[in-house]
């Protein structure tokens, strides 16, 4: 049971302000001219050569609500059988998108064998994917089992109430289709207008099944994943729990009004006002600069005031240790961080004294949206960062993204345990509670929300496997049991 209450703490706090905050947003699904394309809605093979996978089998609806029995793969075959369980009362359809194991873009056809789209290189304008797709899902209650013929990358396995339009592109780098995907940050997306989700994932030869559900740029039809493993064991990330999206609108909306913050504007609505997802705030923010402006000031000062004064350890969790941090000036460095202050050199030489090269380069204040999306301002990698400094980033940010940086235990990271966090205010109002929402706490609801301290829950919602049997999604909550 997570350990927090939103409106007293949210009452508690200074930081309550006098704005209005707006409410939820509405969509205008649009056509492929509204498409907007970025790296979070595409999917970029790296070959065009399309071997045709051998059918391995149809998609069959189990009218039962038995546990599901599909044959496990050989060891040596990239076959992963998919069970889909459908738990909600509308039609609804799977769709399975990916690279084959050649790095070429796939689509899953319901007869269990690859689809390759095509692009054509005359129009810039995304052309919409007209192959048969879609694979109906059966009624409520119902599982239907479906087959990916072969090892998988950069994987989504698709759910919607109605059916989701992809389109391609012409890739002038690889000279053949790029993939278009339903967006969740774009109001006019030509899907915008319907309910969906996707759990993620990868299969391959060489490092077997690693999926996720996660939630960090958006959380939509409820979905939940249970890996059967070679070894008969099972491991499970249950998701969020049913008609959770009014449930988190309702505490967004509940929070807006205690801080004038724009949280339930995160959440998006059809036409008619059902509500159909919640974007997380470091995509609203790309949308709405203007949100969140000074949220996290009065916070980011008092953090920089207690570790001037006293150190901040971070522990690396890795070779490296524990580092020791502290705020000198306006920069939070961290000793051995590359980004730090360097060491003082030794006086050789006049010259050398002159160039100055101690010129700090560390932490600076980070932005709201440096805080919600733990990859840009002093939150964003550079590849020539050494091993501490990525060790850092993930736990400092997580740190800030939980509030754990004020509370009891909170100068050495990580640290405070998941009952704690989100505790403190301001925080991360969307994480906090989507992690409420969901049935087990688990599902990543930002970046770098794998970061625990040892021992601890681990949210991140990872089921992962070298010897995959059997993958089961279930839509729109928990089976009974
Ligand atoms: C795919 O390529 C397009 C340009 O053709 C680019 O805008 C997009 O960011 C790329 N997507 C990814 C995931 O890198
Ligand atoms: C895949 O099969 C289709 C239909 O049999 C055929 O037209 C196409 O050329 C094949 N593609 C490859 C790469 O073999
Ligand atoms: C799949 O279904 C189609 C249509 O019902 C049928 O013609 C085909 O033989 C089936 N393929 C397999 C592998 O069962
Ligand atoms: C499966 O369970 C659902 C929900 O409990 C129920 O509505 C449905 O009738 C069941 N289906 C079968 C075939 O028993
Ligand atoms: C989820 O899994 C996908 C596929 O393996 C991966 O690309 C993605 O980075 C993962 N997401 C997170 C938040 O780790
Ligand atoms: C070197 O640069 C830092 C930061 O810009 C400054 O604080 C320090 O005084 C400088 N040292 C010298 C010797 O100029
Ligand atoms: C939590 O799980 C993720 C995914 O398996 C993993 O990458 C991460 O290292 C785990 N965190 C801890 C602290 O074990
Ligand atoms: C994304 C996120 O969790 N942001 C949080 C980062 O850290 C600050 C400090 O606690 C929180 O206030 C933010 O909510």
């Amino acid at each position: 049971m997570r350990g927090f209450m939103i409106p007293t703490l949210a009452i508690a706090t200074a930081f309550v302000s006098s704005t209005l905050a707006l409410p939820f947003s509405r969509v205008h699904p649009g056509t492929a001219s509204n498409i907007i394309i970025t790296d979070k809605n595409t999917v970029n093979a790296t070959t065009t050569i399309a071997t045709n996978a051998t059918i391995i089998s149809n998609a069959t609806i189990i009218s039962s609500n038995a546990t599901t029995q599909v044959s496990e793969r050989s060891a040596t075959s990239g076959r992963l059988p998919l069970a889909l369980v459908n738990n909600l009362a509308g039609s609804v359809n799977a769709y399975v998108t990916g690279l084959d194991k050649n790095n070429a873009l796939v689509m899953l056809q319901p007869n269990g064998q690859w689809y390759y789209p095509s692009a054509s290189e005359s129009t810039t304008t995304p052309q919409p994917v007209n192959a048969n797709v879609a694979i109906p899902l059966g009624a409520q209650g119902s599982t239907t089992q479906v087959t990916v013929p072969d090892y998988i990358s950069a994987a989504r396995v698709w759910f919607a109430e109605g059916e989701l339009q992809f389109f391609t592109v012409w890739s002038s780098a690889t000279n053949g289709p790029s993939l278009v995907e339903p967006s969740a940050v774009n109001p006019s997306d030509p899907s915008s207008g319907i309910s969906w989700g996707f759990v993620e994932l990868t299969n391959t030869a060489a490092g077997g099944l690693y999926a996720n559900i996660s939630y960090v740029d958006f959380a939509g039809l409820a979905l939940g994943m249970s890996l059967l493993s070679g070894d008969g064991s099972t491991q499970s990330a249950l998701g969020l729990q049913p008609q959770a999206i009014a449930s988190i609108c309702a505490d967004l909306a509940l929070q807006g009004g205690v801080d004038g913050q724009d949280w339930e504007a995160l959440c998006q609505a059809d036409a008619n006002g059902n509500l159909l997802r919640v974007v997380a705030p470091s995509d609203y923010i790309s949308t709405s600069p203007n949100s969140f402006g000074e949220y996290f000031n009065e916070y980011i000062a008092l953090v920089w005031e207690t570790y001037t004064t006293s150190p901040l350890t971070i522990d690396t969790q890795t070779g490296a240790g524990s580092v020791a941090c502290t705020v000198q000036g306006d920069l939070l460095t961290c000793a051995g961080d590359n980004r730090g202050r360097s060491p003082v050199r030794k006086a050789s030489s006049h010259r050398q004294r002159k160039t100055n090269t101690s010129k700090p380069t560390g932490y600076a204040k980070p932005s709201p949206s440096d805080i919600f999306g733990c990859n840009s301002g002093p939150f964003a990698l550079e590849s020539a960062d050494n091993a501490l400094h990525r060790a850092i980033v993930p736990r400092l940010c997580a740190a800030f993204n939980r509030s754990t940086l004020t509370i009891a235990g909170g100068s050495v990271q990580p640290g405070p345990a998941a009952k704690d966090y989100y505790t403190g205010n301001p925080t991360n109002w969307y994480s906090a509670i989507i992690h409420m929402h969901e049935v087990d706490g688990k599902g990543y609801a930002f970046p770098y929300d794998d970061v625990n301290p040892a021992g601890d829950i681990n949210q991140s919602g990872v089921v992962a496997d070298a010897n995959p049997s059997v993958l089961t999604v279930t839509v729109g909550g928990p089976s009974p049991t």
